[in-house]
C-alpha cells in the first residue's frame, strides 16, 4: 500500500527538495517527518529520511570539527565522481578488494592479511578500452554493517551513491555465505541489485515543461489517473516519468522518495589460485544461477581483470559516444559515456548545458544507418560506437 500521507506532508516534501543547502535539507526533512503518521505502512518511509538526516549531519558535523576547506581525516560518505562510472567495492574482510585496487587501478592501497585494515575509501581509476572507472574500495562489510557496525554507513552509503557495485568474494573460503550476508546488509539498507519487476524513473524538468507519463509496461492495481494524481499531490507538475516492467502505486511513490534503489552489480569470485576454489566457483555459480554476473578471477595472478571490465561495461547498461569538432576530420578519442537509450539531446546536455538551447542539427556517423553521416534532431536514439557532430547556433 502506498504511504496514505496527508496533505500537509506532501507540501513539505516539496520543500525538501527545493531547499538549497544541506543543513536546510536536513531542517525540512525533519519537518516533514512530523507530518509522517507512524503506522507500519510508513515505517520504511521514516527509516529512509531518518537515514537521509543522518548522513547530512554527520557531514555537517565532520566538515565544523574539521574547519571548511581543510582537508578532513575521518571517513567521507561520498567521493566526487571520475571518469564513466563511480563503482563500489564490497566484501568482507581479507577478500582481495585492496589487491584489486592496487592491481587494476593507478591507486595506492595496503594489501594485507591483516584484517579491517582499510578504514577510508580508496579511489582509484581503472581504465577499460577507452572507458574509465573509478573503482572505490569501501570499508570490509559485516553482519550489522547496516546497523551502524564498524564503518557500515560508510559503505552501504557509498553503494547508494554509486554507478554500480562489485561484490566480492574469496573462493577459499566459503563464497555462497559470504555473498549472502553482503546481500543481507545491502537489503537492509534498500540497495538491491537484482532487476526489479518494473520500474519508475522521475525525471524533474524545469517549470512549465508539464507532467507525462510514458508507460511501458503494466501498472498493477492502479489506473495512469492514480499515478498522475499521486505525483500531482507532491506537487511534481513537471517532470518526464517513464514507467516500465510491472509496477505498483507504492514503487511510484517509492521513486519519489527514492527510497530502493537498484544497482548493477556484478559479482567477482577471488582468489581462484588456492586450493578448492574451483569447486567452490561451481557451487556460487549454482547458486547464483545467472542472476547476476559471476567472474572468476586472480587478483594476485592478475587473472580475470578484463572479463571485470567487460561485465562492468555490460551491466552499466551504457553506450560510448564519440563526437567530433565541426570541420575536423578526426573524433576527440575520449567517449562520453551515456545510459543505453541515450538521445543526442542527452549527449548535449552533458557537453554542455548551453548546447540544447542553442542546438542546430547533428550529423551522425554509424554503422546501422545505410548512409553516414545522417542529418538528425534532438530525438535520434545514440547506440554504442556511434559519432556525432554537434552544430550549434555560436
Ligand atoms: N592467493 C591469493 N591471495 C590473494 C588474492 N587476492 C588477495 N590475496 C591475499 O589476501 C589477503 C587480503 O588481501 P587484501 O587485498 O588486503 O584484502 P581486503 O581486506 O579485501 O582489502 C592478502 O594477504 C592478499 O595477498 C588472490 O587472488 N590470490
Ligand atoms: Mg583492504
Amino acid at each position: 500500500m502506498p504511504t496514505n500521507l496527508p496533505p500537509e506532508a506532501k507540501e513539505k516534501w516539496e520543500e525538501v527538495e527545493a531547499a538549497r543547502s544541506p543543513r536546510e535539507k536536513m531542517e525540512k526533512m525533519q519537518e516533514f517527518l512530523k507530518y509522517v503518521p507512524q503506522h507500519k505502512g510508513t515505517m520504511k518511509l521514516r527509516g529512509e529520511i531518518k537515514r537521509k538526516i543522518a548522513v547530512i549531519r554527520s557531514d555537517l558535523e565532520e566538515k565544523k570539527r574539521k574547519g571548511v576547506g581543510k582537508s578532513s581525516g575521518g571517513p567521507k560518505l561520498f567521493l566526487e565522481k571520475e571518469g564513466s562510472a563511480q563503482i563500489v567495492l564490497i566484501g568482507m574482510t581479507n577478500v582481495g578488494k585492496s589487491c584489486l585496487m592496487s592491481t587494476a587501478t593507478n591507486s595506492k592501497v595496503l594489501v594485507t592479511p591483516t584484517p579491517y585494515s582499510t578504514h577510508q575509501p580508496v579511489p582509484g581509476i581503472m581504465d577499460y578500452g577507452d572507458v574509465q572507472f573509478q573503482l572505490i574500495e569501501a570499508p570490509a562489510v559485516m553482519k550489522g554493517s547496516a546497523e551502524g557496525r564498524g564503518t557500515g554507513n560508510v559503505t552501504l552509503g557509498l553503494a547508494r551513491n554509486a554507478d554500480g557495485v562489485i561484490l566480492m568474494v574469496d573462493l577459499s573460503r566459503n563464497p555462497v555465505e559470504q555473498l549472502e550476508l553482503i546481500l543481507a546488509e545491502l537489503e537492509k539498507s534498500r540497495v538491491l541489485v537484482n532487476k526489479p519487476s518494473g520500474r519508475v524513473i522521475i525525471d524533474r524538468r524545469h517549470a512549465g515543461t508539464a507532467l507525462r507519463v510514458i508507460l511501458i509496461g503494466h501498472l498493477i492495481d492502479c489506473s495512469m489517473r492514480d499515478v498522475e494524481d499521486l505525483l500531482r499531490e507532491y506537487k511534481i507538475h513537471d517532470a518526464l516519468v517513464r514507467i516500465t516492467g510491472d509496477v505498483r502505486l507504492e514503487d511510484v511513490e517509492d521513486a519519489i522518495f527514492e527510497t530502493t534503489i537498484y544497482k548493477p552489480a556484478v559479482i567477482a569470485a577471488n582468489k581462484l589460485d588456492l586450493k578448492g576454489a574451483e569447486a567452490n566457483l561451481r557451487i556460487l555459480k549454482k547458486h547464483v544461477n545467472g542472476k547476476l554476473p559471476v567472474i572468476a578471477m586472480s587478483c594476485e595472478n592478475k587473472e580475470g581483470l578484463d572479463e571485470l571490465g567487460k561485465e562492468l561495461f555490460d551491466s552499466l547498461g551504457v553506450i560510448r559516444v564519440y563526437t567530433k569538432d565541426p570541420g575536423s576530420r578526426e573524433d576527440t578519442g575520449r567517449p562520453f559515456t551515456l545510459k543505453r537509450g541515450a538521445t543526442i539531446n542527452d549527449l548535449a546536455k552533458s557537453i554542455h548545458k548551453e548546447f540544447v538551447h542553442n542546438f542546430l542539427f547533428a550529423m551522425v556517423w554509424a554503422k546501422r544507418l545505410p548512409f553516414s553521416p545522417k542529418k538528425v534532431g534532438l530525438n535520434f536514439v545514440l547506440e554504442d560506437g556511434d559519432v556525432v557532430e554537434v552544430h550549434t547556433k555560436i
